[in-house]
């Protein structure tokens, strides 16, 4: 209602009785808002060529994918099967099992605890994700640690025992189908990768003080080659090669965060002002999928705080304390939805009305209140207009 009022007011529909004064101002301020439509009009009009042109097109295309390919993998790196999921329904990935197992094997940045549980599911399509995942690996003219390691490093064993067996027996067929004629079945090779497998946690755990000899090794696994002894040359090999370098096993990256903040839309330093006690702080924020995170440091791996900007805007602010102030807000005045980890890692409320940054220059400044509306809109012609908005400003300023 207020806003239709103004409107007739400024349009000139109910003017007739305003005194002189300020019938010359809202006269004035309608020239001045028709003055910047045409400039809007003009500009939109600049750069439209721009953005139907087939180049441009196809790059914001690529621009658009690579986005969601990242973003399927962040989920993946939550949810693994939510995140293929979202994948193949972008149609960024193929659901079938070898471009699967090709993502699983070779995309970088994917939590190793993730492609484990991934793998390690019980259904036939995950059944065939895991041998397509284990065809990839190439074994051939490797002993049996040397292909154990390399197996190991591609994932994190889930802790489930019926997955771990699944995975093993996978890992089994294919080295016999790299290596024939090493052992006489498949099962062999599982046993004896599993006498691997607990010799490395005996050998190299701190907490094992019964350390097994090479002698307690080949005794262990008598009879193993379908009721014979395999060679104790080959036994001895793999104990010595497990003595000198244990397993490297990927860490548990369940809860690694770096996917998150790799490549963001933008970061840099800003002071901060607190919400409840009013000191400012030099935080490093990182603007990433319509979420602002800040950190202590850059290379912190988990933020102080994470304030999702959905339903928040932003402003330039003038601050007596300090220049170059931008504010994020609810434009409905309530407090703003944000977490943060207290002193002990307690994950708490945030107790902002509103968020004060400071940015080092009036340049930043905007530059981050550009990236925050554009985070916020999502709108893929933003970067566009606002580059090319800066580009007139900069060429009539230049003119000037
Ligand atoms: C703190 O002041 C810091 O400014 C905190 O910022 C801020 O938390 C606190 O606000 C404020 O009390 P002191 O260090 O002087 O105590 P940071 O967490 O970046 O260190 P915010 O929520 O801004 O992160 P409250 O409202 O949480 O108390």
């Amino acid at each position: 209602m207020a806003i239709r009022r103004k409107d007739s007011f400024l349009w000139g529909k109910a003017p007739m009785k305003l005194p002189p004064e300020q019938r010359r101002q809202s006269e004035a301020h309608k020239f001045e808002l028709l003055d910047d439509i045409q400039k809007l009009r003009l500009e939109i009009n600049h750069v439209m060529p721009e953005i139907h042109s087939p180049e441009l097109k196809e790059q914001n295309k690529n621009v658009a994918r690579n986005r969601k390919f990242l973003r399927g993998k962040k989920k993946f790196n939550m949810d693994s099967k939510k995140g293929v999921q979202y994948l193949v329904e972008n149609g960024l990935l193929e659901w079938r099992a070898e471009p699967v197992a090709e993502f699983l094997y070779k995309e970088e940045g994917l939590n190793k605890t993730a492609i484990g549980n991934f793998l390690g599911e019980r259904e036939e399509m995950h059944l065939k994700i895991l041998k397509a995942f284990v065809g990839l690996h190439e074994f051939s003219d490797l002993n049996l640690v040397q292909a154990l390691r390399q197996f190991l490093w591609s994932f994190r064993l889930p802790g489930e025992a019926q997955k771990i067996d699944r995975m093993m027996e996978a890992f089994a067929a294919r080295y016999c189908g790299c290596n024939p004629g090493v052992f006489q079945s498949t099962d062999t090779c599982y046993i004896l990768s599993f006498a691997i497998i607990m010799l490395n946690t005996s050998l190299h755990n701190p907490n094992v003080k019964d350390k097994p000899t090479l002698q307690r090794f080949v005794s262990m696994n008598r009879g193993i080659n379908n009721g014979e002894d395999l060679p104790t040359e080959l036994l001895t090999k793999l104990y010595t090669s497990i003595r000198s370098e244990p397993f490297k096993i990927p860490e548990d990256d369940g809860n690694d965060l770096t996917l998150t903040f790799f490549n963001p839309d933008r970061e840099g330093w800003l002071l901060k002002i607190g919400g409840r006690v009013k000191t400012w702080k030099r935080r490093w924020f990182i603007l990433t999928d319509s979420c602002l995170y800040y950190f202590e440091y850059t290379t912190d791996k988990d933020p102080i705080g994470i304030i999702p900007l959905e339903n928040l805007c932003v402003r330039a602010l003038q601050d007596s304390s300090k220049p170059f102030c931008l504010e994020l807000y609810n434009p409905k005045g309530q407090k703003i939805k944000a977490c943060k980890t207290e002193n002990k890692g307690r994950v708490v409320q945030g107790k902002h009305q509103s968020y004060k940054l400071s940015a080092a220059s009036a340049e930043e400044r905007d530059d981050w209140i550009d990236a925050i509306r554009a985070s916020i809109t999502k709108d893929p012609f933003y970067d566009l207009v606002t580059l090319r908005k800066r580009k007139i400003i900069s060429n009539t300023s230049s003119k000037d």
